[in-house]
């Protein structure tokens, strides 16, 4: 490792809180599925930053968006409008059949923003006394880093030290319709959840479990939240990881390639009128739906659909699981996915999968491990077939080696 290289990881650990252990690559480049290390040395990003950059590093229309709006108007605040929400709001509506859209940041701001809307939904439009509302959500589920939000993690790592939580979440088991059915009282305003949970592991329910959750959700009016932050704009071959299931959440929420990696774009979109409940000075955000988020989610919605990145994830992520499933490895203990959002699950004797990642990266290949044993694959949605079996072989060199 060169001295540079030392300098940017030394100085970082002086100066920086330590809440990411990350693999030891300074990246200075990225184009497409590709980045550069400070070293000149390339590979292949098979995390994309956790989904956001799904269009691929830096892409260009997307770059020439934002440098254009940066030149005219980056913020307003929402006390005066812009010449780029309303189009944000239309482009966005028409994309995902929405009727009404809240613009925030984060994905976690997204996350709250929807609890806070359909618990004032269920006081205001379902009758449930106030203060009494009850959401439902899944063991290992991963829905951001806010403290609202951690309150209902089941993951110690993730809720640890950090309490006294907010009440009223209940936790089921995720991919049990019967456990939903049980949760479910006269207080219940939601149930959020993933379509695939991401951190868990890249974890898909029993097919029909969707259908049924629709079905109950319905039947007791309760409003299902997708959070489809990770899985949602094409990561698993659809627009939506919904559309899988032949299901209509009533509100879904979207963030990371929102923006295509370029800002921090996230969306409330609602089929109902929970949106329809928030009055003026009752939420806000200073930066939710600022003209340059706007025009930036814009081109990043724009040349998701114009250059066929969705279609691209479900072929080259058939082509993926498919070579991953034709590895023959004592390490592998399961291979999982759906589109490009895939995952090997390794044998516990096989070692921690972080081993494995950092051996890919000698290999060119910049994968994440998640949960000690499971190495998570996301490449940008922009991959060829030819790149696809450019990683497959360095995974098969990699998998078929012991790391315990
Ligand atoms: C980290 C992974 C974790 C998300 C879903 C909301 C959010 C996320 C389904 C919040 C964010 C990121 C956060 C980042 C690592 C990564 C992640 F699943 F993608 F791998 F942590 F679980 N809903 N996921 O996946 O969005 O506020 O971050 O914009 O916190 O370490 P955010």
């Amino acid at each position: 490792m060169s001295s540079s290289v030392i300098d940017f990881i030394a100085t970082e650990a002086r100066f920086g809180a330590r809440n990411y252990e990350p693999i030891g690559v300074v990246l200075s480049r990225g184009e497409g599925v590709w980045v550069w290390d400070t070293e000149g040395n390339r590979y292949l990003d098979c995390l994309s930053a956790y989904s956001a950059v799904s269009q691929g590093h830096c892409h260009p229309k997307i770059l020439a968006a934002m440098v254009e709006q940066a030149h005219r108007l980056t913020l307003t605040s929402r006390a005066f409008h812009n010449d780029q929400l309303a189009l944000f709001y239309e482009e966005i509506a028409a994309l995902t059949g929405s009727h009404k859209v809240l613009p925030m940041n984060s994905g976690a701001e997204a996350v709250e923003s929807a609890i806070k809307s359909v618990r004032k939904w269920g006081y205001e439009v379902k009758g449930v006394p106030d203060g009494q509302a009850e959401i439902i959500v899944c063991a290992n589920n991963f829905h951001g880093r806010t403290l609202g939000v951690v309150g209902f993690s089941t993951d110690p790592e993730t809720r640890g030290h950090f309490g006294p939580f907010a009440p009223g979440f209940k936790v089921i088991p995720f991919g049990d319709a019967a456990a939903l059915a049980e949760a479910i009282t006269p207080n219940t305003v939601a149930f959020l959840v993933e379509p695939i949970q991401g951190e868990a592991g890249v974890v898909i329910p029993p097919a029909g479990y969707f259908t049924e959750v629709r079905e109950l959700c319905t039947a007791n009016n309760v409003m299902l939240v997708l959070d489809e932050i990770q899985t949602g704009l094409g990561r698993t071959g659809k627009l939506l990881a919904e559309q899988h299931e032949g299901i209509e959440a009533d509100v879904t929420l979207l963030g990371k390639a929102l923006s295509g990696g370029f800002y921090p774009v996230s969306a409330v979109l609602s089929n109902n009128d929970v949106l329809g409940t928030l009055r003026p000075g009752q939420h806000g955000s200073t930066f939710g739906g600022n003209p340059l988020a706007c025009a930036v989610a814009r081109a990043a919605m724009r040349v998701l659909v114009e250059e066929g990145m969705i279609e691209n994830a479900a072929r080259q992520g058939a082509r993926f699981l498919e070579g991953l499933k034709d590895i023959r490895a004592n390490t592998i203990r399961e291979v999982r996915g759906r589109g490009l959002m895939l995952a090997v699950e390794l044998h516990p004797e096989a070692g921690l999968a972080r081993r494995y990642c950092e051996a890919l990266q000698g290999k060119g290949i910049l994968a994440k491990d998640t949960h000690e044993h499971t190495i998570r694959i996301a490449p940008p949605l922009v991959i060829t077939s030819d790149q696809v079996d450019w990683a497959l072989e360095r995974f098969a060199a990699i998998l078929t080696q012991d790391f315990s």
